[in-house]
């Protein structure tokens, strides 16, 4: 920790309010930062784009929506008897089941008299001499706060296909990110659905059921592995209600943000039949986790021969579930498994046997135009009523990027991060004091149980601003020398693992243009955690605290 002295006080513009805090964004993250800033005694202003609470699970409304880690994992700890109360009826909780939750959580913590919805953050603006923020928004708000808390989320701004055209479709559009309020019926219609990542493979077996047919346009096959669904074991939810704190914390101190055992062998080490043994139980336990299959050897992820074997495994009973089998060949990926997001379905493969369903490869035949009445390929033309976008997200800064932040003497964030996101723990950022990012780039973030990783978040920065304010500190800004430390570590993390080596978000390559660096942390939730908490020990040790 540097601690400087400086002058302060200066009000910002005249018809800024003066707050303690702004928190931009109300989903899981900005409505428990805003309950925790709330309990400091703080005055805190939330915006929210949206026209309702809950942010991922406001916009990805889509038939199929559902989250794929388990419920009793993915909620909120802060409050033992919210925990307690919420029954949850899934394994995996389907969107408005947890759209209800959240809307619970704000209505029992108060929490919407704080928070102006349909209102989209466009600047905040670092005033220097007056050490505070001024953030304005897309309906003539302003307001000064002294501190600016990103909660805008890391998968939050929907990225669209780079073909022509898209205004021009007669037919009804629509992004799964950005999915309408009302019911949509697909009843009778010829459907598009453009990309199969998480949202597509969600989306495609429930408009199948619906529509007329269903035209599926897939560039890069994906491994998708039974999401095992069912209504939740009372049991089960009694056991982990009874024992919750030992469970989060487990979950707290493991890799992912979901208790594993940790593997001790590779899977190079056991014979073809262990291997396989091992492979088929989490493919047939109705009680696996999202990443059962990554965590079972400890080199999946790190070695290219043992990632193979799980790969062929997979590719194995694509080509038992679906029937024909160019359509199973298509659908088999061929690159390595895991270190693009791993991808749960229901009834996936299953869909591709439907005499309605065709899937086109968008790979050998890519999409060249949106036309009035459908699309086109290189090779085809194609009439449809809807077209569904499940082209997913300018991930992990997208949202970020779509604010004029503007921190010390005017540098635009923008700038910063113009040869990738550059910060201290993903939380903070030198030259933009005072302004946090929960679960920005360069934390564990997307490669974890967002639930475990936003509350670290939220309590880490709640515990940093009421130490400042038990200490006269008016300020708190990451040191550049820290922030460079932390991103290089960040890469080298990366680079010890496979994740580099293929195209997908989690390295920015599916926005043209976009830095090609790992944008999360993987160095493991646990180990994160305690670095974090030793900084935050250690005096805040790589943050400069100015009286
Ligand atoms: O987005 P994606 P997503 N022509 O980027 C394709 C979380 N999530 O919304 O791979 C044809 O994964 C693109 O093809 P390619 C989760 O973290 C979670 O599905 O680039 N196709 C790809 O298939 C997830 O990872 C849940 O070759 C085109 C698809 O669009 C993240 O959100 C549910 C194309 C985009 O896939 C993003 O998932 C949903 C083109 N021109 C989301 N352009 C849960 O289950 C793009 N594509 C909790």
């Amino acid at each position: 920790m540097t601690t400087t002295s400086q002058h302060s006080g200066i009000p910002t513009g005249k018809e800024a309010r003066e707050i303690d805090a702004v928190v931009v964004g109300a989903g899981l993250a900005g409505l428990h930062m805003l309950h925790k800033l709330r309990e400091l005694g703080l005055s805190v202003q939330v915006y929210e784009a949206g026209g309702g609470l809950g942010g991922t699970w406001y916009w990805n409304r889509y038939p199929g929506a559902r989250v794929d880690v388990k419920s009793m994992y993915y909620n909120y700890s802060f409050d033992p008897e919210l925990e307690q109360e919420w029954e949850w009826t899934e394994k995996l909780p389907p969107q408005p089941e947890l759209l209800r939750y959240i809307n619970h959580v704000a209505d029992r913590f108060d929490l919407r008299k704080d928070v102006q919805l349909r209102t989209r953050v466009t600047s905040a603006v670092y005033d220097d001499a007056a050490a505070r923020w001024r953030i304005t928004t897309d309906r003539g708000d302003a307001v000064s706060a002294r501190f600016a808390i990103m909660a805008t989320g890391c998968l939050s701004a929907p990225k669209m296909v780079e073909i022509p055209g898209i205004e021009t479709f007669r037919g009804r559009s629509f992004h799964t990110g950005n999915w309408p309020e009302q019911d949509v019926d697909f009843t009778g219609r010829r459907v598009a659905v453009i990309g199969t990542g998480s949202s597509g493979v969600q989306v495609i077996p429930l408009v199948a059921e619906a529509a007329a047919a269903l035209t599926v346009f897939q560039r890069t096959a994906n491994y998708v592995l039974p999401a095992g669904n069912h209504a939740i074991d009372p049991e089960f939810q009694r056991d982990i209600k009874s024992r919750y704190r030992e469970v989060r914390k487990a979950n707290r101190e493991s890799s992912f943000g979901i208790a594993r055992p940790v593997a001790t062998t590779g899977a190079l080490e056991v014979s073809e039949d262990e291997r396989n043994a091992f492979y088929r139980s989490v493919w047939e336990d109705k009680d696996s986790e999202l990443v059962s299959m990554l965590t079972g050897y400890t080199d999946t992820l790190t070695d290219e021969v043992a990632n193979e074997t799980a790969a062929q495994f997979i590719r194995d009973r694509i080509a038992e579930i679906v029937s024909d089998p160019a359509v199973a060949r298509l659908l088999q990926p061929s690159g390595l498994f895991g270190v693009k997001r791993p991808v749960l379905g229901t009834n996936y493969y299953e869909t591709y046997n439907r005499d309605d369903v065709r899937l086109v490869d968008a790979a050998a035949t890519p999409l060249t135009a949106v036309t009035a009445s459908g699309l086109e390929t290189t090779h085809e033309s194609f009439e449809f009523d809807d077209i569904i976008y499940a082209t997913g997200y300018d991930a992990m800064t997208g949202a970020l990027a779509a604010i004029d932040i503007r921190g010390r003497g005017g540098a635009s964030l923008r700038e910063k991060w113009a040869d990738g996101p550059v910060t201290y723990l993903g939380l903070a950022v030198a030259g933009f004091p005072n302004l946090f990012t929960i679960t920005g780039p360069g934390s564990p973030s997307v490669l974890s149980n967002m639930a475990v990783s936003i509350e670290q978040h939220v309590d880490w920065i709640t515990d940093a601003i009421e130490v400042m304010r038990s200490a006269g500190v008016t300020t708190m800004e990451a040191e550049s020398d820290a922030e460079q430390e932390w991103t290089r570590h960040v890469g080298e993390a990366g680079d010890m693992t496979l994740y580099p080596k293929v195209d997908s978000w989690y390295v920015g390559s599916n926005v043209p243009g976009k830095p090609r660096v790992m944008y999360a942390y993987i160095g493991g939730v646990g180990a994160y955690r305690e670095k974090c908490d030793q900084v935050a020990a250690d005096g805040y040790d790589g943050f400069t605290l100015t009286q």
